[in-house]
């Protein structure tokens, strides 16, 4: 179970943190990677070639601004590609579009902006397929997320 975190810039680290935090809560072995796709494509080349041997199985890929991180990598690997949207310009706006925007072919399952803790949600539902042990660990975060939803759903609002 191996999730690759790439982003654009060391200045998306915090907000990529929260995948990170997520499949650490989760036990899916993990690494990050702060590699711009038009600064250093030959490195991004590089180490997508290198985890993929080492048995990476889902890609998490974030960016801002014109954000091509998440199609570059989508083009260079045919591990699902989840990417996340960052707030650069435009309240992110610009990246939302440049990602969820591919075209046919090569698709990268876009999140909402800066919603990199669900990126990660996605790459666990993706890798319990597989994994029956995440499936189970999966399915227990559900349930203790619906009851503590409904015991606070249950308790009268006071303005
Ligand atoms: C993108 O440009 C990065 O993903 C980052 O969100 C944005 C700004 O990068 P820096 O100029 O801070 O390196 O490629």
């Amino acid at each position: 179970m191996k999730v690759l975190i790439l982003f654009g810039s060391p200045s998306d680290k915090e907000t990529m943190k929260k995948a990170k935090d997520l499949l650490d809560e989760f036990g899916v072995v993990n690494e990050s990677y702060a590699i711009s796709a038009h600064r250093a494509p030959d490195l991004l080349e590089k180490v997508l070639r290198q985890k993929e041997a080492e048995g990476f199985e889902v890609v998490i890929a974030g960016a801002g601004l014109a954000a091509h991180l998440p199609g570059v990598v989508a083009s260079k690997t045919i591990l699902p590609v989840i990417g996340v949207p960052l707030k650069g310009a435009l309240e992110g706006l610009d990246a939302l579009l440049s990602i969820v925007q591919m075209p046919k072919q090569i698709p990268v399952a876009t999140v909402g902006i800066g919603n990199a803790a669900n990126a990660a949600m996605l790459a666990v539902e993706i890798l319990s397929i597989k994994y029956p042990d995440l499936r189970e660990k999966l399915l227990t975060y559900r349930e203790v997320m619906k009851k503590n939803i409904e015991e606070n759903n249950a308790v009268e609002v006071i303005y």
